[in-house]
């Protein structure tokens, strides 16, 4: 039996779940594929030891309802996994979300026809749905990435990944344990294991930067005064003034022309106050790379001081350009080294040459674990959407048309794949901004346009394949006014072997909104619509 609907929409996160509600609104039919057995998307998978949001959780959470803003209470400035989890479970009860959501059913393939202009996706829980247009809300980093090591299949212990954890708590107690991986999950995870593990081994490839979170309680006085003024909240985070999505204070001054006593207080003073406010205390950090030396240097003198041993504090010393791969915030990750039962190991220094059924081996020693956990991170942006069989005009498969990499026009179109849209994907501002802003925009943004196509009698909306080239040519030319593009992060694809190495995020936020309304006001130029 097909299932027949307006929208299919792929994934129950923050994205699918506000799609269903948005799309529902305007009268659509939707059907929701989820692959976990609940909602939550990110926040359904990303249960290990320590997973918290770095983005302030009175902005980090949906804007479209005035009343779930005043009805919901964070009790923590930054919220935690679990909390995140509660607050997606109950918005998809307030709006009676879950009767349209299949759970359990990966999506394993969606096809295009061509003349009857629908969509087919077929799950790997044999259900087939046929719908006129398809959301893609899978995430930007939902595709966990297990790196090839050889011998990984015989190790005896049990294999975990940050992105993957179970749902029932792993007990780390007296066990050794391996992480492998010191970006954000792991600089998250490796403070809360080794606050019970006997012994935590660190295997680090790159060392990163962190800035601390400074996570607190969130007192009641400050969450009334929050939901007294959340709608100019709500605006100046969207405003130019912070370019990211969330309020975090962008400095006006060059750090380049502040007095060197001026420039030290100031991020002396973001560092106190914690948060990505730090990246953006002057206006040329992140432009200059002399600049950048200075917030970096400050840096590392900060891990200097906390970290007691020199040679291990020596290991953990970044070079590259600080904050051209996403910025870490952390609770007492530089001080974990201090810790007896931490070692770090420097994979430069001895790399890893197999998994052992015991342990790792590295150049210089074996190394015996119970446990061996990768916090290596994501195929992030296109991870998801590459997983699946999709295929869009003339069966064209989108493995094929983005072989060189992603292209879409506003991160939201794809050429040659007409009706499909995708939230948060490649060449918009997603994870280069407060998430839920983006999803919220993105989804508003696609629930107008159908609700346009409607209107005007249209079936089909494809983007160009000249829009999709220009802007693909903006997001590159933009992302490399930046310093972003200096190092081998995830945003370029650099993290997984193989991958075409396209800056996939845009930077800029609010220009990217405007640029999407005049996209709209305009008869949606550089879409064809029929
Ligand atoms: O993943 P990552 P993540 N051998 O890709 C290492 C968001 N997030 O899950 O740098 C050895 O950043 C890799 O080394 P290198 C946030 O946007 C947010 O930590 O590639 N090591 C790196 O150290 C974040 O940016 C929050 O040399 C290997 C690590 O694994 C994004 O998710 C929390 C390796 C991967 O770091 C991804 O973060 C968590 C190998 N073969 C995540 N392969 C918050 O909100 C990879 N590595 C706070």
């Amino acid at each position: 039996m097909i299932e027949e609907t307006d929208v299919i929409v792929v994934g129950a996160g923050f994205a699918g779940l506000y799609a269903i509600h948005r799309l529902r609104r305007s009268g659509w039919r939707v059907r929701c594929f989820e692959a976990g057995s609940g909602v939550g998307g990110t926040w359904y998978w990303n249960r290990y030891p320590g997973a918290r949001c770095d983005v302030e959780s009175i902005e980090y959470s949906y804007s479209f309802d005035e009343s779930l803003e005043q009805d919901w209470t964070w009790s923590e400035l930054y919220a935690g996994q679990p909390e995140i989890l509660r607050y997606l479970e109950h918005v998809a009860d307030r709006f009676d979300l879950r009767r349209d959501i299949r759970f359990d059913s990966r999506v394993e393939s969606a096809t295009y026809d061509d003349g009857t202009n629908l969509w087919t996706v077929r799950t790997r829980d044999g259900v087939t749905a046929r719908g006129r247009f398809l959301v893609m809300a899978t995430g930007a980093l939902s595709s966990a990435n297990v790196p090839d090591l050889p011998g990984l299949g015989d190790f005896t212990g049990r294999v975990l990944h940050t992105g993957r954890w179970p749902h029932e708590p792993v007990d780390f107690r007296g066990a050794r344990v391996g992480v492998v991986g010191t970006g954000s999950s792991g600089i998250q995870a490796i403070p809360r294991i080794a606050e019970h593990a006997e012994q935590v081994v660190v295997f680090q490839r790159t060392p990163g930067y962190s800035v601390p979170a400074r996570n607190r309680p969130l007192p009641r006085e400050e969450l009334d005064e929050v939901k007294a003024n959340y709608a100019r909240l709500r605006a100046e985070g969207r405003s130019r003034a912070t370019a990211f999505g969330a309020r975090t204070p962008l400095g006006t001054a060059e750090s380049l022309s502040t007095p060197a006593a001026a420039r030290e207080r100031e991020f002396e003073e973001r560092w106190r106050t914690g948060g990505f406010g730090f990246i953006s205390a002057f206006t040329d950090l992140v432009v200059e790379r002399a600049a950048n030396d200075l917030a970096a240097d400050f840096v590392r003198r900060k891990i200097r001081n906390v970290v007691r041993d020199p040679a291990v504090a020596d290991a953990l010393m970044p070079t590259a350009a600080i904050g051209c791969k996403r910025l870490c915030l952390d609770s007492g990750y530089f001080e974990t080294y201090n810790r007896a039962n931490v070692r770090l190991v420097d994979l430069n220094r001895s790399p890893i040459q197999r998994i052992t059924p015991t342990g790792i081996r590295t150049a210089t020693e074996s190394l015996p674990l119970d446990h061996l956990v990768f916090a290596t991170g994501f195929d992030a942006m296109t991870g998801a959407l590459l997983a699946m069989d999709v295929r869009g005009q003339d069966g064209l498969p989108l493995r094929e048309a983005w072989r060189d990499g992603p292209r879409t026009y506003l991160g939201l179109g794809v050429p040659r794949f007409p009706n499909m849209f995708i939230v948060a994907g490649p060449g918009s501002p997603s994870v280069l901004t407060n998430m839920v802003m983006a999803i919220e925009h993105h989804v508003e943004w696609i629930g107008d346009c159908l609700d346009h196509a409607r209107r005007s009698g249209i079936v089909r909306i494809e983007a160009t394949t000249s829009a999709a080239a220009g802007w693909v040519r903006h997001v590159n030319n933009v992302a490399a006014s930046t310093l972003l593009p200096t190092c081998n992060s995830w945003y370029l694809g650099a993290n997984i072997p193989g991958k075409p190495r396209v800056f996939m995020p845009l930077p800029g936020f609010p220009q990217y909104v405007e640029r999407c309304a005049t996209v709209a006001a305009n008869g949606y130029f550089g879409f064809n619509l029929t």
